[in-house]
């Protein structure tokens, strides 16, 4: 069978971000999507960034998950470049923590949205989720493997709360 094609791009502004970025690939699998992964950068590559973003629903990608560090300025140029949703994930690593690609992927003006999720490994899986909420909305099996995960999450919480109750009077 014929693979499908990825309709969720993943761009990050340097390979070194892979590492967090992993995590996003990781969960979007768990769902059973397959993604685009590509480096683009807004200050090394910034026509690349632009044409991609620019051609990315005509190449029938449905989301744009993107991510930076440092002067994160890739996911409001990608943002800026085409009507679909942009999520952004703040990428750690620099002098200030992340703080600074928090506040560069957040602090986008109005009319040109970016969906910023939390800085390093969480947003990198809540932006997988977020993506997945987004296609759901169009797509009931999606539907139907976020309550699972929900439901996933909620016997985690019982569990580690029964282990802890035991070792607190063990
Ligand atoms: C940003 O600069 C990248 O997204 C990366 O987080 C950061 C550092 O890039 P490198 O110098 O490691 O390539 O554009």
């Amino acid at each position: 069978m014929a693979s499908k094609k990825p309709i969720v791009a993943i761009v990050m502004g340097s390979k070194t971000d892979w590492k967090t970025l992993e995590h996003t690939v990781i969960t979007l699998k768990d769902f059973g999507i397959e993604s685009t992964v590509r480096v683009m950068s807004a200050h090394r590559t910034p026509h690349d960034a632009t044409a991609f973003a620019e051609s990315a629903s005509k190449n029938g990608y449905k989301v744009i998950i993107g991510a930076a560090g440092g002067a994160a300025h890739l996911c409001g140029v990608l943002a800026g470049h085409t009507t679909l949703p942009v999520i952004g994930i703040p990428v750690t690593g620099w002098a200030l923590d992340g703080l600074d690609s928090l506040l560069s992927t957040v602090q986008m003006p109005k009319g040109v949205p970016v969906a910023t999720v939390a800085i390093g490994k969480a947003g990198a899986i809540n932006a997988a989720i977020l993506a997945v909420q987004i296609l759901s909305t169009a797509d009931a099996s999606l539907r139907r493997k976020l309550v699972s995960y929900k439901k996933k999450m909620v016997k985690e919480v019982l569990a580690s709360d029964t282990e802890l109750q035991k070792e607190i009077s063990g």
